[in-house]
């Protein structure tokens, strides 16, 4: 049976676009308590907003910027003193979805950037492992909390100019896996949902702001849309507590691999 998420904590990192956007309204439907992050606070400002109006008990939002640990650990003091202020009725965050990040650039090894390669690093990898760090403390045992890090078919498959991205979406797995086992006994669940192509910002930020550029990945197929992951993600949050799922693999029909899209005519 599903297990309610009414009144319980959720911490979205990455909310301001995208999947965290959209996981912050969906959270926000089933009557959850939102604490958003990302570095864009006027962009948190406007889905806070939308999240309440989906039904969201309460919807908070802080500036976060998860390659830099000293912004992770003051955003989780904020998390911390709203989830334990006397008013709080649950003392605990139930959901942590580790969501910021993204690629940056599409060149070869070759042609590669340092700055761009530090900062899919930076976002992917390393901010997951804070972010977890600096939460985990605030996570109850045996009550079903989950632990959701979004992976990438990147992190499964490589494919040119994606040899950084690739490989921080493949650390984003192994992380994954290694923190399933160091929780081990105490019923915090861990799983990771893996999409492949989907329209959201990203594109426009892996090509630096190129509009047209970011519009061509899409051309012609029926992509995810943001709205699709954030179901699955409030799915696997309200599992019942004795259910983990591991590891979710969604792509849309038209990619039937990475690197083969099926494309429509367009005009
Ligand atoms: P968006 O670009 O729409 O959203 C990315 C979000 O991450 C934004 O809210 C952004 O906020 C935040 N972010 C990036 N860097 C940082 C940082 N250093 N600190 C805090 N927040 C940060 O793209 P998506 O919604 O698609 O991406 C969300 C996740 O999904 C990413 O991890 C991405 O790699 C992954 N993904 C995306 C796929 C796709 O095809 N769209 C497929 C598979 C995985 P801000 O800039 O305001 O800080
Ligand atoms: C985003 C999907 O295939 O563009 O993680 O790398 S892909």
């Amino acid at each position: 049976m599903k297990s309610s998420l009414k009144d319980k904590w959720v911490l979205i990192t990455g909310a301001s676009s995208g999947f965290g956007a959209a996981a912050a309204r969906a959270f926000g439907a089933e009557g959850a308590k939102l604490l958003l992050g990302a570095r864009r606070v006027d962009r948190l400002k406007t889905v806070a907003a939308d999240a309440k109006k989906s039904g969201a008990v309460a919807a908070h939002f802080h500036e976060l910027d998860v390659s830099k640990t000293a912004s992770v650990e003051e955003f989780i003091s904020w998390a911390k003193k709203l989830v334990q202020s006397p008013k709080s009725k649950a003392q605990s965050l139930h959901v942590l979805i580790n969501n910021a990040g993204g690629a940056h650039g599409l060149d070869t090894i070759a042609c590669g950037k340092d700055a761009d390669w530090e900062a899919m690093i930076q976002s992917n990898v390393l901010g997951i492992l804070r972010v977890t760090r600096s939460a985990l403390p605030l996570m109850p045992r045996d009550a079903g909390a989950s632990i959701i890090n979004i992976g990438s078919v990147a992190g499964r498959t490589a494919y040119e100019g994606g040899a950084v991205y690739c490989a921080a979406k493949a650390g984003e797995l192994q992380i994954t896996r290694a923190l399933r086992l160091e929780l081990f006994g105490t019923g915090i669940r861990v799983g990771t949902v893996d999409p492949g192509l989907a329209e959201t910002e990203f594109s426009l930020v892996r090509f630096k702001g190129d509009a047209a550029k970011a519009k061509n990945v899409y051309a012609g197929t029926n992509p995810l849309t943001a709205e699709d992951i954030a179901e699955i993600l409030v799915w696997v949050a309200s599992r019942p507590a004795h259910v983990n799922i591991d590891e979710l693999l969604v792509k849309p029909v038209d990619q039937v691999a990475v690197g083969k899209v099926f494309r429509r005519k367009t005009n």
